[in-house]
């Protein structure tokens, strides 16, 4: 048996987004947002659930605190509900959403653990929405308004920010694919709302420079599928290569370090971006301080002349989550490793990675074994990465809770503590026990 070490100071942790756990979602004076009305519109979400009441995190965030340091947790990515600070998106403050995360940062700082903000993951105030939302080109000056905000009233204790979490997801899965809030299905939206997302990510940056926060850290969280051709035919090398750069970090690090879209992007999708686009890449080219990569899965990719995008994605057969998504961890390290190589980041997180299984219960206990070997595996092939040159920092799971899994609603479990959606009681789960021990070695054996 040999063990692996962790860099030291190694910033392990756990992640969630305030939709998905904290409930309550107009209370205390909060707007309502995208998703809560999106939620709320019968069809688009398995079962009818809704985030109202969620893993009522807004409620028992202590008791969630007291649970990450038992874990010895070192790091927690949490988002901000922007419709609890802005209950119109802009104009007037709401001192109460603001006071929740006050007190959830002086929370967690008392308890030793790093607090990472993410800005935005995906709950808009509605009022947005209805002037436009991330199409309309003053969505840069609204969330850049809103992220200088936070950074006044939370910079003095919190050093680590991400401006977006997965804009892709955003763009196609909200704009294109209907299934995500604001359920549209319109393919110049989805690449507007892209662009868009771009120009609030810089400006949020700038903000964040003129804010002049002490060690302060800003960076991009991005979703990632490992695409590898289905045969090493020309046309699935290309068919995997657009998919690629149109799907993974490339489509957002292109423009914000070369100041471009990705090459293929421009070749094959070029009808779809935006008029005159390039005139705000300028703008758009701004340093940031860490990447956060996101990865579940990896595909294959066949080509496919009737697809816009030159391919189709095809399964290997390996077993599956309860997503329905293949585990291929080899396809992790082949993302970070390709990060570093091709945009060389001054820092990479793992800002999330996990899986859904079928957890029990069995004499208050969850045994899921199956999620174990999940980590463990990645585990491998982030320390592979971070031998081979990648930059790697910290790495938060996915997720801290169980919780409102989106379209999918409360039928799949991502957390490494379980949640009973019917007490609201907690259990650590065989994985959490797993994870806990592994931080407290910052090492792995194998
Ligand atoms: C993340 O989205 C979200 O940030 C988080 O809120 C969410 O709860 C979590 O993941 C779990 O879903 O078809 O096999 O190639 C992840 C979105 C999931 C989009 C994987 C691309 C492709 C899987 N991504 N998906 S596969």
């Amino acid at each position: 048996m040999s063990t692996k070490y962790f860099p030291k100071d190694f910033l392990w942790g756990a992640a969630t987004a305030s939709y998905q756990i904290e409930g309550s979602p107009l209370a205390d004076g909060a707007g309502s947002s995208i998703w809560h009305r999106f939620s709320h519109t019968p069809g688009n979400i398995l079962n009818g659930d809704t985030g109202d009441v969620a893993a009522d995190h807004y409620r028992r965030y202590k008791e969630d605190i007291a649970l990450m340091k038992e874990m010895g947790l070192k790091g927690y990515r949490f988002s901000i509900a922007w419709p609890r600070i802005y209950p119109y998106g802009k104009g007037k403050i709401n001192v109460k959403g603001m006071d929740f995360y006050d007190r959830l940062v002086d929370e967690l700082l008392e308890a030793g653990i790093t607090p990472f903000i993410t800005l935005y993951h995906w709950d808009l105030p509605a009022t947005l929405q209805d002037l436009g939302g991330w199409a309309n080109r003053d969505i840069a000056c609204w969330f850049a308004d809103y992220a200088d905000y936070m950074f006044q009233r939370l910079g003095d204790r919190v050093e680590n920010w991400s401006t977006l979490n997965e804009p892709w997801v955003v763009a196609f899965v909200g704009h294109l694919f209907g299934e995500h809030a604001p359920g549209m299905k319109d393919i110049y939206s989805a690449f507007l709302v892209t662009h868009n997302q771009l120009r609030a990510h810089s400006k949020a940056v700038r903000a964040f420079r003129e804010a002049n926060i002490a060690n302060g850290k800003i960076g991009i969280t991005l979703s990632n599928t490992s695409h590898d051709p289905a045969t090493d035919s020309m046309e699935d090398k290309i068919a995997a290569k657009v998919a690629h750069e149109w799907n993974n970090y490339p489509l957002f690090l292109h423009p914000i370090y070369y100041g471009d879209y990705p090459d293929t992007v421009k070749e094959f999708l070029k009808e779809y971006l935006p008029k005159n686009y390039y005139k705000d890449m300028e703008e758009i080219k701004e340093e940031i301080d860490f990447v956060g990569i996101n990865y579940y899965s990896g595909d294959l990719v066949k080509f496919d002349p009737d697809s816009p995008l030159g391919g189709k994605s095809v399964k290997r057969g390996l077993p599956k989550t309860e997503m329905g998504w293949e585990i291929y961890p080899e396809g992790f390290y082949k993302i970070l490793k390709g990060l570093q190589d091709e945009y060389n980041p001054k820092e990479v997180y793992v800002t999330e990675n996990g899986a859904a299984f079928d957890d029990k219960v069995e004499n208050g206990e969850v045994h899921d074994h199956k999620r174990i070997d999940y980590l463990k595996k990645h585990f491998e092939m982030a320390h592979k990465a971070i031998e081979d040159g990648v930059k790697l920092k910290g790495y938060f799971v996915w997720s801290l809770l169980d919780n409102f899994e989106w379209a999918f609603g409360y039928s799949k479990r991502f957390g490494i503590v379980y949640v009973d959606y019917n007490t609201q009681k907690r259990i650590i789960k065989d994985s959490g026990k797993w994870y806990s021990q592994i931080i407290k070695n910052n090492s792995l054996d194998f």
